[in-house]
């Protein structure tokens, strides 16, 4: 019987399994897959082959380097090399094809060596935040069924060894811990690799899960979002595109590996696809990451807009050469225009904005756009087949110019998140298009000016979480009957998180350190802890009777704040 190897089965047949598309989560339809193929964004690559290659055409190019706290790169061939032991060393350990991984790593070599070498045997990563505590990864491995959970030792005083021991004990499907450095009572990530079996490992295939992503998320926890090989290497190789990446760009990682930015737009990955370099940046202060610019002649990164600003500052201050910088990528969260306009100047680079998601989606000022469109405007789409229609509240088309609803649809945007289909109804219309959440106009160019956002999510300088899961942890306090997480807007981050806290009658008096330590101890990442807590009687109620979040911004801008 003659077996298209590419075909791609949409329903899930007998043989079928985590990787398969359709079987967690909706996947493109035929004469869409079909025509992403045609159209060649779709060209049967995978990324344990896009390594491979690259390590064949040029072995002794440096592919990665980590500079902290000693000196170490990798050359493709090591990278390649390092991949297959270590792929070798999780399959003898039974982990393999379909099983996921939550990999929580900072930005060291190691996670790029963890990644490629768990595409090699056809495992899953889910890809954590070092940020994220024992909720959250809790969640992630009880929710994805995790086999395994990679962490580092300790990083920024916390010990993640204790960590993985309390997720281990919560989650029934986790059987390995590996750790890079001193492994404790787990396993040291080091006593993994082996020789590579004679028989070489089962490779996915190309329209296959590659990876679960998370979502910023709008209800309770992040969703899980499911990327394939074929549609994320079109993400990169139209980012590399557009923002002119090629084996001599030499791209520093300084926002956490794991988000979506610093991996595809175009980030690691596509420096990688391109046989560039990549330079881990262990943090994102201007003192580290301008030395590193210097020293190792960066030719392009991004950053988020509160990172933004303060390297804009730094730089105008800072001695170091940073004229090897030739391209800075801005996004994450909305730039502001006078901002945007003092960075060129500041970093004698190139400014480029983007305004992506990891659902899909993303949208770059282009190197050859008009100053003031790169300073006003949040880029246009990476492909021509990047469907954008922009509604009102009934999903009607606005007229061209004005502010609406962004949906969107496209060879690289998901159909639906990961074992989440009450979630997928609201999320996606019924002809499969991406409800982004973000109110946005559309210029005359194509090209998107984000206006707000109409989804219940507090963006905290690029950080994003759902009120609902921060609140959910606060009525559980014994003295709060009722609370409502509010995103006020902040000069540096953007916004900044504002909790209203109506008491219990007759709870005993409680303070803002008080409210703010309960949630620390919850286990959460920092970055969800509320800025301000305001306690109040009532909240204003919306028309049916439901908290009115508008009504609580207005009532936070109109108000002095409390700390
Ligand atoms: C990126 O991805 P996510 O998944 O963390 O967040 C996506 C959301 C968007 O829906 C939008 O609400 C917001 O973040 N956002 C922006 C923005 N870039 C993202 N809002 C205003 N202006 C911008 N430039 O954040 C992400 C993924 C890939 C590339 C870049 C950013």
């Amino acid at each position: 019987m003659n077996v298209d190897p590419t075909s791609v089965p949409l329903l899930p047949s007998a043989s079928a399994d985590a990787l398969t598309p359709g079987v967690d989560a909706p996947t493109w339809p035929a004469e869409f897959v079909e025509r992403y193929r045609a159209a060649g964004h779709w060209r049967g690559e995978t990324f344990g082959g896009m390594l491979r290659e690259r390590a064949a055409t040029h072995p002794d190019r440096v592919a990665v380097v980590d500079p902290a706290p000693r000196r170490r790169t990798w050359t493709y061939r090591q990278l390649n090399d390092a991949a297959d032991r270590l792929a070798a060393g999780f399959a003898t350990r039974g982990i393999g094809r379909g099983d996921r991984v939550v990999v929580q790593l900072p930005n060291i070599g190691e996670f790029i060596e963890v990644v490629f070498a768990l595409f090699r045997v056809g495992a899953v990563p889910v890809y954590a935040l070092p940020a994220h505590r024992e909720t959250e990864i809790t969640h992630f491995c009880s929710f994805s069924e995790a086999v395994a959970y990679v962490v580092p030792d300790r990083l920024d005083g916390f010990d993640h060894r204790d960590l993985a021991t309390v997720v281990g004990q919560r989650t029934a499907t986790l059987k390995h811990v590996f750790v890079v450095g001193e492994p404790g009572e787990h396993t040291a990530l080091a006593d993994v690799p082996c020789p590579p079996p004679s028989q070489p490992l089962v490779e996915p295939q190309p329209h296959e899960l590659a990876f679960l992503q998370l979502s910023g998320g709008t209800t309770g926890v992040s969703k899980l979002i499911p990327r394939t090989h074929d549609d994320y290497i079109y993400s990169l190789r139209g980012s590399n595109e557009i923002c002119g990446v090629d084996a001599d760009t030499r791209f520093l990682v300084v926002l956490p590996a794991a988000h979506n930015f610093p991996m595809s737009s175009p980030g690691w990955l596509g420096t990688l696809y391109a046989g560039g370099t990549v330079v881990m940046c262990p943090r994102p202060d201007p003192d580290t990451a301008f030395a590193l610019i210097e020293r190792e002649r960066i030719t392009m990164t991004g950053l988020v807009p509160p990172l933004a600003l303060v390297w804009t500052s730094a730089a105008e201050r800072d001695g170091r050469d940073l004229s090897s910088l030739e391209l800075l990528l801005v996004g994450g969260a909305k730039y502001s225009e006078q901002a945007a306009r003092r960075l060129e100047p500041a970093l004698g680079c190139r400014l480029m904005q983007v305004f992506g998601m990891a659902e899909g989606l993303v949208n770059y000022t282009r190197l050859d756009d008009d100053p003031e469109t790169v300073v006003t405007t949040q880029g246009r789409p990476i492909s021509p087949d990047d469907e954008i229609r922009i509604v009102d509240d009934a999903d009607q088309d606005v007229p061209e110019g004005e502010c609406g609803h962004l949906l969107t649809r496209g060879p690289y945007t998901i159909r639906g998140y990961w074992r989440a289909p009450e979630h997928n109804a609201r999320s996606f219309t019924t002809d499969g298009f991406y409800r982004t959440g973000d109110l946005v106009r559309r210029t005359p160019t194509g090209h998107l000016i984000v206006e707000g956002r109409a989804k219940d999510q507090i963006n905290r300088g690029g950080e994003k979480f759902a009120p609902e899961e921060i609140e959910n942890v606060l009525l559980a306090h014994p003295s709060v009957h009722d609370v409502s997480l509010v995103a006020v807007p902040d000069e540096f981050l953007g916004e900044r998180t504002l909790a209203y806290v109506i008491l219990r009658e007759g709870a005993e008096p409680t303070t803002v350190t008080h409210i703010k330590n309960f949630v620390r101890a919850h286990g959460v990442a920092a970055y969800k802890i509320p800025d301000l807590v305001r306690f109040v009687d009532s909240f204003p109620q919306t028309g049916v009777g439901k908290v009115s979040k508008k009504g609580l911004r207005s009532a936070s801008a109109a108000s002095a704040e409390q700390h």
